[in-house]
């Protein structure tokens, strides 16, 4: 049985990447898959949060989840630290991945920059964490933007030795499935017309909750006026825009602005070149305005409504983690009998 895992970071500043990149997908994935969605509480941690933003952070994330469709009962939304597993599996996985891997990760040496003696333990360790995010619960298929896909290698790669290491102990226990092993390979998904929206102030930089300009990114909060200004200021070349899809190569600031409008109306880049190509941006930043308050408009109202009742979140994330324990705890026990840890009946 084919099953969905994914999270997002409850780092604050939620934005049309994530939105597009991950949570539109995460809905239409409802559709076909069983679907586990989480709010990866403990990987926000890796980097400083305030406590009081960090627990404010977490319901604005479920709260998005909620309002862009995911059905928490058809399917399962919860935090990361309410189920354990997450973190038992991922010290078993620090055991099995290997120090060379964990140093060819480029999002560690991005976050951590040049102050790497600084940096901590646990924004190290992540991939790891996400390894047992995946495979605590034999998910197959993980939707992400294209940053994450270097982390899904690792996950398989994990996963693979995690195999290879244990067979013999599988075997002996009776717990392969198929030819993989214990653990499936994880699939990476990077798929749709967003999978990585850009700043807009820089076409060469992915948007970011961590920009420190509010300007590169549109935040899911943001109201009509913020989000039309900051299409209108966004950065772009002089040229109007081409009629072909050729003529998008080595303009970046343009090609995200049509690939933005593309994600948000459903329809190929062709198309909006179609419609626009020849306009000059006064003519199409306007319009990309008008089409994502249109967009985000409802979910940001939607947002609001669940914010206002934060018993109701935490009841939703409650219920979910009950959920999510109960297919997490078995495949955890298996994965403990298998490494040869002893544990009461
Ligand atoms: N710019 C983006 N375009 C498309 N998808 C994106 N995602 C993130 N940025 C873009 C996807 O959103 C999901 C959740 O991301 P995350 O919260 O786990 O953290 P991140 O990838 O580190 O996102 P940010 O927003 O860029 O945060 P900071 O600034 O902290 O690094 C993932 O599926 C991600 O691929």
């Amino acid at each position: 049985q084919p099953r969905v895992f994914s999270g997002v970071q409850p780092t604050g500043n939620l934005h049309l990447g994530n939105y597009l990149g991950a949570i539109v997908r995460f809905v239409e994935m409802q559709k076909t898959h069983d679907c586990i969605y989480c709010v990866v509480d403990l990987h926000a941690i890796t980097v400083w949060q305030d406590p009081a933003a960090l627990r404010t952070q977490i319901r604005e994330v479920t709260a998005a989840f909620l309002a862009a469709g995911i059905d928490p009962e058809a399917h399962i939304v919860f935090n990361q630290s309410q189920v354990s597993a997450h973190a038992e599996l991922a010290w078993i996985f620090n055991c099995v991945a290997r120090l060379g891997w964990l140093n060819r990760m480029t999002q560690f040496k991005e976050k951590a920059g040049k102050d790497r003696e600084n940096a901590s333990v646990g924004l190290y360790a992540y991939p790891n964490l996400m390894s047992a995010d995946i495979l605590a619960y034999r998910a197959t298929h993980v939707p992400v933007g294209e940053d994450q896909k270097q982390h899904l290698e690792l996950a398989r790669d994990t996963a693979a030795k995690f195999n290879h290491d244990f067979a013999d102990s599988i075997a002996a226990l009776g717990l392969g499935v198929g030819d993989d092993g214990f653990f499936p390979q994880p699939e990476p998904l990077i798929q749709g017309p967003a999978t990585r929206v850009m700043s807009l102030r820089d076409g060469s930089k992915k948007m970011s909750k961590s920009d420190p300009s509010d300007n590169s990114r549109i935040n899911l909060t943001d109201d009509a006026d913020a989000i039309a200004q900051k299409i209108r200021r966004a950065k772009t070349d002089p040229e109007p825009l081409p009629s072909e899809l050729d003529g998008l190569k080595g303009r970046p600031e343009a090609d995200n602005l049509v690939g933005i409008y593309a994600a948000l109306i459903g329809k190929p880049k062709a198309d909006v070149l179609a419609e626009f190509g020849g306009a000059q941006f006064s003519v199409f930043k306007p319009a990309l305005a008008d089409l994502a308050v249109d967009r985000l408009a409802p979910v940001a109202g939607k947002m609001r409504e669940l914010l206002a009742d934060p018993a109701h979140i935490d009841a939703v994330l409650g219920r979910g983690a009950e959920r999510a324990r109960a297919i997490a705890a078995p495949i955890l026990a298996d994965v403990k009998d298998i490494v040869g840890l002893l544990r009461s009946a």
